[in-house]
């Protein structure tokens, strides 16, 4: 299915996860060479010309970035991999780690209490990475789906562990929680749509290329 709302053929649209990860993209494509034409912070637009002719930007929710980039309404998107995980598809190409917006998914619970074999309730937005987890560990989790304040959970006795990102752990510590297992590691990366890898090959190749170059100069230079 495609939805070529904004698109002309020669044009190349990526769909950037508004946010953290928008903030750390902004200096990856700067060093590429790749300038927005307009102020992010003051513009209420969605969708952003950028130096690079042929290439638009459109502003979205992290977790709408799959969506976009699987239904050809943008030819590329960048969103973390913890969005990716637990979106319900994988009809689309992962090319690239960007190494920003990193962080661990992991389980973390209160001091003193560990992951037994017994039923457990786990407090969640991702349930599905969070399912497989804890049935890799042989263990039946009953998943509490919530989309934010995961770290009240346990202490308000509505889930025995929480499974979240965790960076440098300052909210777990802040809320009476602390990390136990590490899920996995979680960085941005750059996913394509598989018709606009054959119909826009050599735009898409040149501009993966130019976003390559950039992060290796980020962790050559910082
Ligand atoms: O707009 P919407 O609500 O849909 O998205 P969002 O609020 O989740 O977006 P945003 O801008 O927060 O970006 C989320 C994306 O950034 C995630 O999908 C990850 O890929 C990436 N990322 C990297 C993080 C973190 N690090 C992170 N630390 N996303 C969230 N956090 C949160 C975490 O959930 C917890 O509340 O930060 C807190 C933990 O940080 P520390 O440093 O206290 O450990
Ligand atoms: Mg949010």
């Amino acid at each position: 299915m495609t939805g070529k709302l904004f698109q002309k053929p020669a044009e190349l649209v990526l769909a950037v996860s508004k946010g953290r990860i928008f903030k750390q993209v902004l200096p990856l494509l700067e060093s590429a060479g790749i300038s927005i034409l307009e102020d992010p912070e003051e513009s209420r637009k969605l969708v952003l010309a950028t130096s690079m002719e042929s290439l638009k930007l459109l502003i979205i929710r992290p977790s709408d970035v799959p969506t976009f980039v699987e239904y050809g309404a943008a030819d590329l998107g960048i969103t973390g991999k913890d969005v990716l995980l637990e979106y319900d598809s994988d009809d689309y190409y992962e090319l690239l780690d960007l190494g920003i917006a990193k962080c661990s998914l992991m389980v973390a619970g209160m001091p003193g209490t560990t992951i037994s074999k017994n039923r457990l309730k786990i407090a969640t937005k991702y349930s599905r990475v969070a399912t497989d987890y804890f049935a890799s560990l042989g263990i039946q989790a009953e998943l509490i789906k919530l989309y934010g304040s995961m770290e009240l959970a346990p202490s308000v006795g509505l889930a025995d562990f929480i499974v979240d990102l965790v960076d440098t752990g300052d909210t777990l510590k802040a809320n009476g929680l602390v990390p136990l297992n590490t899920i996995c590691e979680i960085s941005s990366r750059l996913i394509v749509n598989k018709a606009t890898m054959k119909t826009k090959n050599s735009k898409v190749k040149n501009l993966i290329q130019m976003l390559r170059d950039a992060k290796l100069a980020s962790d050559k230079y910082g």
